[in-house]
């Protein structure tokens, strides 16, 4: 068994990077060097432009804005409003999703998929179930998913999720998420010219506003997800672009909406289009994906994994990809004009994310058979347009175990520990694991690449020195893609590991980094520890978990970074969230938020101090406990 290294994702880029050039192609990697470097201003978030009397840029001889605000108060409405910006991204997701059960129908393109899981999300939510047909019932829960958006009062409904002290926290801080918009509303609100400039206020904000986004969007997003599509269960997967298959039509999806990919899915295996594709001169269709829609593919359907967010131009120099549909989030506008340098059809197919030089295959539920057919035949009538000069698929792949949703992580290690622990169906085997020491504890491996960071690096390094200190990692997004190309996801990683997480691994057969899904599906990670804490009897700080994003990119992240450590687990980032301008906003972040959710934020961008950093901290946990 041997991983990939970074090395050779690298050359195989280089080489991908010669057939761009062949065909006059740009890419990520010219244009990050002409914007290096960055403006400081920026960077340290000391630049306002919220009003028209601006844009003022704070300096140590222009200490103030024109309206009077200080470093601090611009800093920190700039947190607020970039946290803002991520948790309407997840959320409007979510609700999309919502929409979509909203719309499934027993003959429609969407059905139900998990009528146990609605079952369990109705009756948490009050809704009699007894003698309704599941349609009508999930018309009816996904209206009340939709209400929890715009709900007059109250907050969210998930927070009854979390164990009684993290809700009395909640409450007490002021910080309980109320109807989603308004906190998205309320964010905007506070940091409009004239509003808020007072640090404590902005951060407070940002809090309640990332947990409206993981405690409501996300969490709708997963949880309705699972109900359409079903929850995940381990299943066998592969990663890395020689996923890509040259004799056959190559469709990538991108993007973070499974209504869409799960129906390309779906017409891709259909025996019409095969031999269609047959026809056409290929030998089959192949589906592989790129950011978080292909983590939603692979963890229920087992389609590969082509790539992370700063692959996806790879997917394209390739020379095989007859077409790369997108639905939203993360995608690059440079996959337009890229495409015009080859064969490729660029699909959009959401009015949230229209590009230019992109093909428009309006997307939506009522249609969607439609839609994923002729976007089918679109990828396999353009075939025959292929260069094959410029065919070129790098030979590299791995194999890959996915697809541990909570509710698959709890099954899977219900026979693990030691045979005292008798409670099947619960956390208990894996806080046993914990206990005992087998496990040291775990880390949330998220979030994006950033060229900021040499791409993969920081995911990689930091999960191979976790496992060989025995604890286990969870993993989402682009992280988890990166885990997977490296082979961290191959059960046969368990070499790697040190002994007592391998004798998991061998015991449990799982692999040491398991995959919990897309960037929504870091609510799963929030109903885990909540599981954890609520079994033990813990609060959630209390537990050796911290969570990490080494290279992050996006608002989504920082919304994400915030409901995290709102929880009560403390946050790792290898990327400065554009605070360093203000020692004041820094050092809430760092410091100060603990007073309020008992955990806070980590800023190291020395990847391996960063990694002593996160075992310090859980070794420090397990002292305080005694174990
Ligand atoms: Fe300048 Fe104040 Fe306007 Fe910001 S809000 S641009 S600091 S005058
Ligand atoms: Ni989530 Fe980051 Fe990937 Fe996009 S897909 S690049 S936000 S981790
Ligand atoms: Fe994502």
């Amino acid at each position: 068994f041997k991983l990939t290294t970074v090395e050779e994702f690298e050359a195989a880029t280089e080489k991908l990077l010669e057939t761009g050039k062949k065909v006059g192609a740009d890419a990520w990697q010219y244009r990050a060097a002409k914007q290096t470097p960055h403006c400081k201003f920026g960077e340290q978030g000391v630049c306002c432009r919220i009003c028209a009397m601006g844009p003022c840029r704070i300096t140590p001889k222009a200490p103030r804005g024109i309206c009077g605000c200080d470093v601090h108060g611009i800093v920190g409405r700039n947190y607020l409003k970039f946290t803002a910006g991520g948790a309407a991204t997840h959320s409007d997701h979510g609700r999309e999703i919502c929409h979509t059960l909203y719309c499934a129908k027993p003959e429609g393109p969407y059905k139900v998929k998990d009528p146990e899981k609605l079952l369990r999300i109705a009756k948490e939510w009050g809704v009699e179930t007894e003698g309704k047909d599941i349609y009508d019932l999930a018309h009816e829960v996904a209206y009340l998913g939709l209400s929890e958006y715009g709900k007059v009062f109250g907050t969210q409904n998930f927070l009854k999720r979390a164990p009684q002290h993290t809700q009395e926290i909640w409450e007490r801080e002021e910080i309980a998420p109320r109807a989603i918009d308004r906190e998205v509303s309320c964010s905007l609100h506070m940091s409009h010219m004239g509003c808020s400039s007072l640090p404590e206020a902005l951060i407070r904000q940002s809090l309640r506003a990332g947990l409206s986004d993981g405690w409501g969007g996300s969490m709708a997003g997963t949880e309705f997800s699972d109900v359409l599509f079903g929850t995940p269960k381990p299943i066998e997967t592969e990663a890395n672009l020689g996923v890509m298959v040259a004799e056959n039509v190559n469709i990538v999806v991108h993007g973070h909406d499974p209504s869409l990919s799960e129906m390309i899915c779906e017409y891709a295996d259909d025996p019409e289009m095969i031999a269609y594709a047959k026809e056409m001169g290929a030998k089959g269709i192949t589906v592989s994906g790129v950011c978080c829609t292909s983590n939603e593919v692979a963890m229920r359907r087992g389609i590969p994994m082509a790539g992370n967010f700063l692959q996806q131009e790879n997917v394209v120099l390739t020379g095989a990809c007859e077409a790369i549909v997108v639905d939203v989030q993360c995608i690059f506008p440079a996959l337009g004009p890229l495409s015009k340098c080859f064969h490729t059809k660029f699909v959009t197919t959401s009015p949230i994310a229209q590009m230019p030089d992109a093909e428009y295959i309006r997307f939506n539920a009522e249609t969607a058979g439609e839609n994923a057919k002729a976007i089918v035949k679109m990828a396999i009538e353009n075939f025959k347009n292929r260069k094959p000069e410029l065919v070129h698929i790098p030979d590299m792949k791995q194999k890959a175990t996915v697809g541990y949703s909570v509710e698959a992580i709890v099954k899977t290690l219900d026979g693990v520990a030691n045979s005292q622990v008798d409670e099947m169906g619960t956390t208990k085997p894996l806080l046993e694991c914990i206990t005992s020491g087998v496990i040291r504890g775990a880390v949330a491996m998220v979030g994006c690449n950033n060229p900021k960071v040499r791409p993969d690096t920081a995911h990689i390094e930091l999960m191979k020195k976790m496992i060989a200190n025995d604890i286990i990692i969870i993993a989402s997004g682009c992280s988890a893609q990166a885990a997977a190309k490296a082979g961290l996801m191959d059960k046969e990683a368990k070499e790697l590991c040190g002994a007592g997480l391998k004798r998991v691994c061998e015991l449990a057969d799982i692999p040491p980094v398991l995959h919990m899904g897309s960037c929504v599906d870091i609510s799963r990670m929030m109903i885990l520890a909540a599981e954890l804490a609520k079994d033990s009897g813990l609060n959630i700080s209390q537990l050796p978990v911290v969570g990490c994003a080494p290279e992050w990119m996006s608002e989504k992240a920082v919304s994400i970074g915030n409901y995290v450590v709102a929880t009560g687990i403390d946050t790792f980032l290898g990327v400065d969230p554009y605070v360093s301008g203000s020692d004041q906003i820094a050092q809430l972040l760092t410091e100060g938020v603990r007073d309020w959710v008992e955990a806070a934020y980590t800023v190291e961008k020395d990847i391996d101090k960063l990694g002593d950093a996160m075992i310090a901290r859980i070794e420090e946990k397990r002292t305080a406990l005694g174990i």
